[in-house]
């Protein structure tokens, strides 16, 4: 191999050094310190939304595996240039290590649920062992052969230093790594213990059961309460956090909170708990999206925890109209204290369809509000819940540009049939579902090309809080037709013809699918 080639390799060695070190390192401090995680959280909260939202559309939920990819790919390619300018200028070479460990390490240091300094260890003691196996390596491929070389060696470098000073760097890397990999496994482990534990005491208040007739039995609908693995995820967290319930904790605080509280797990689970149905949306869902889902959820009313904390809605002369959730991975969603407190099903979910909540849909614990978007609503992981203003602190989503305040649009989905699809003339079942949380749905209409409005067959309603499926018999005849649907929630309002992007409070219009008919 060329000496060029050989510098390179000796630059992705240092590269993988550098990750494997630190990868170890973060076991001692944090898992979420390592600096993929570090600068991929970073990326993630500067990236501007028309990116975010068209990383979302082209990977969907994949999207931070990609994001990962791609900063392990830019890290190799750094590698490469680096070893190949060492191969000149050895300690520009490693300087640049020191640098790209020192970016990592400040991205670290400054994610909002870092812990201090400590954070930024990982990336820079990886980068002060990656800078030296890069020096190291470099020497031995430009240090001239001794007059006593073995005839092996190569012209006029030690071939020999370099390659055992490579497999040492490979083989002790790849050791650190996998350690660092199984130290960082314990507290997912741990929190894996926990989960397993918790049994969900049968709710005070459970939900009335799912109306028969709620589920239409046609081939392509959604099903009416969406499995908990076919739920959709919407979060920021490139690596899921795992919290042990045992340890657990959650503060009530904040302006006009009189007696300031900190919760248990066991606490909640000794509470009286209720059970709902409620579906919930993603503000990012495109008119016709995937993001939003039914489930049947266990947990404790808010209102009576904020009650006993003292607090008072607005409209009771308390000081507070916003609520800050905060999460053990630095997310804060703000959600009205109004609508918190008006007598809605807001809770604190312990449970999701039968089952302690899944880690990527927020174990142990998370909020829900009926009727609001999840980035205003639905804080995953929570931990923290303060009493504030609108006025005094804008939250994660907010400071990007999104709405304060964000009920759910009235809006209407056809599943079937799928778009370009193609049916035989005769009847054709065009079915979906429709949702105005909250509210409920009173009426659903198809429009085919550009006929009348006609009623579409509503199925049994659930609650307000859920979704609602419909369904249309469609005299299909031969050629190309755009199916039109749209909603008309129980405060009697029609769904807006207009479009809308979703930033900032979530997109409105009417869905259309276009079909051809055989
Ligand atoms: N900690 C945390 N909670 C979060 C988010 C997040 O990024 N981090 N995203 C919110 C958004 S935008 C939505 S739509 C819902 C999605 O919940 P799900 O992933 O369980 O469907 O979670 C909300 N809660
Ligand atoms: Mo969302």
């Amino acid at each position: 191999m060329a000496h060029g080639g050989l510098a390179a390799l000796s630059g992705l060695l240092s590269g993988f050094a550098a990750l494997a070190v630190a990868e170890l390192v973060s076991a001692a401090v944090r898992p979420e310190a390592g600096p993929v995680t570090a600068v991929g959280g970073a990326a993630i909260d500067r990236t501007p939304a028309p990116v975010k939202d068209w990383a979302i559309r082209n990977f969907g939920e994949s999207d931070k595996l990609v994001l990962q990819l791609g900063i392990l790919l830019t890290l190799a390619a750094l590698g490469v240039v680096l070893g190949v300018v060492a191969l000149r200028h050895r300690r520009t070479g490693s300087a640049g290590v020191l640098i790209f460990g020192a970016v990592g390490a400040g991205a670290a240091v400054s994610r909002p649920d870092s812990t201090g300094l400590a954070d930024g260890l990982p990336s820079l003691v990886g980068a002060v062992v990656g800078a030296a196996v890069l020096y190291v390596l470099i020497g031995r491929l430009t240090a001239r052969r001794r007059p006593d070389a073995s005839p092996g060696a190569g012209n006029g470098w030690d071939r020999r230093g370099f390659l055992i000073a490579a497999s040492a760097a490979a083989a002790v890397s790849g050791g650190a790594g996998v350690l660092g990999r199984t130290l960082n496994g314990g507290r997912a482990r741990d929190a894996a213990a926990s989960r397993a534990q918790v049994v969900l005491p049968p709710p005070a208040s459970p939900a009335p059961p799912v109306p028969s007739g709620a589920q239409l039995r046609i081939a392509g609908i959604s099903s009416f309460t969406t499995p908990s693995k076919s739920f959709y995820r919407v979060d920021t967290a490139l690596v899921v956090p795992k919290v042990d319930a045992g340890s657990w904790r959650l503060r009530i605080h904040g302006k006009g909170v009189k007696r300031p509280a900190t919760i248990t797990f066991q606490d909640l689970l000794d509470r009286e708990l209720i059970e709902r149905d409620i579906t919930l949306t993603c503000v990012s869902n495109e008119v016709g999206g995937p993001y939003v889902g039914n489930a049947r959820w266990i947990g404790v009313r808010l209102a009576d925890l904020l009650r006993e904390a003292g607090v008072k809605p607005p409209s009771r002369g308390g000081p507070a109209d916003q609520l800050v959730a905060r999460s053990v991975d630095g997310m804060t969603l703000g959600t009205p204290v109004e609508d918190v407190m008006d007598g809605r099903d807001a809770m604190l979910a312990v449970g999701m369809n039968g089952e302690p909540l899944s880690f990527v849909h927020g174990f142990p614990v998370r909020m829900l509000v009926p009727g609001l978007y999840g980035y205003v609503s639905a804080c995953k992981w929570i931990e923290d819940i303060e009493l504030t203003t609108f006025d005094d602190y804008d939250p994660y989503w907010v400071k990007r540009k999104w709405a304060r305040k964000a009920p759910i649009k009235t809006q209407a989905r056809v599943d079937t049939p799928k778009p370009f699809a193609r049916p035989k003339a005769g009847t054709v079942m065009v079915a979906g579902v429709a949702w105005a949380q909250h509210r409920g749905i009173e009426k659903v209409e198809i429009r085919i090309d550009d006929g009348p409005w006609r009623p579409a067959d509503l199925a049994a309603q659930d609650t307000v809080d859920t979704w609602r499926q419909w369904s249309f018999p469609w005299k299909a005849t031969p050629g190309g037709h755009t199916l039109t649907v749209r909603a008309t929630d129980s405060t009697g309002r029609v769904q807006t013809e207009k479009r809308t992007r979703t930033i900032p409070d979530g997109a409105s219009g009417w869905h259309s699918v276009v079909v051809t008919v055989d």
